[in-house]
């Protein structure tokens, strides 16, 4: 069986086609894995936000410093903090992401804050978005655009509907 399986593992290395993965999937080869990645739909001039999860697959310290977007004026890295009884958002400097502890951006906690819109965010479509990673350098990834009022990256409140695009 082990002799098998390593010549099946030898087969598939040898396989040029990219595969077209579930978001959980590994051995991509990425140092930097950015999964589901998602962004709310928006009009021009207005904000929105990007959320995604963010693996490190090296054995060494990481974190994203910066991100840009051609869709949006300013770009800034933010979190949600609790203050006086009010839930608002702060820059953070930086958002750490280690080997074994994916950082997670989602709602009401860190995000990337797309401020300005330089057009309108349209459900259905992707915007290019690029991280600036301390180690790893920068990495750009298609965004989807899910519509105004979604929770996660389906583009609906709960379920799991097969969107476009989870790994670009
Ligand atoms: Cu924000």
């Amino acid at each position: 069986m082990i002799a098998r399986r390593a010549a099946l593992l030898a087969l598939a290395a040898g396989l040029t086609l990219p595969l077209t993965a579930p978001a959980t999937a590994h051995g991509t080869g990425e140092a930097i894995e950015i999964v589901e990645p998602w962004a709310r739909a928006s009009l021009a001039g207005r904000n929105s936000a990007a959320y995604m999860t963010i693996v490190n697959h090296t054995a060494a310290r990481d974190e994203l410093v910066a991100a840009s977007t051609p869709v949006a004026k300013v770009v800034e890295l933010h979190t949600h903090l609790m203050e006086g009884g009010v839930m608002r958002m702060r820059p953070v400097r930086a958002i750490e992401v280690n080997a074994g502890e994916p950082a997670v951006l989602r709602p009401g906690g860190l995000h990337v804050m797309l401020i300005d819109l330089t057009r309108d965010l349209k459900p259905g479509e992707t915007i290019p978005l690029t991280l600036s990673f301390r180690n790893s350098g920068e990495r750009t990834v298609e965004v989807p655009v899910v519509p105004a009022g979604a929770r996660d990256a389906t583009g609906h409140g709960h379920g799991r509907a097969h969107g476009p695009g989870h790994r670009h």
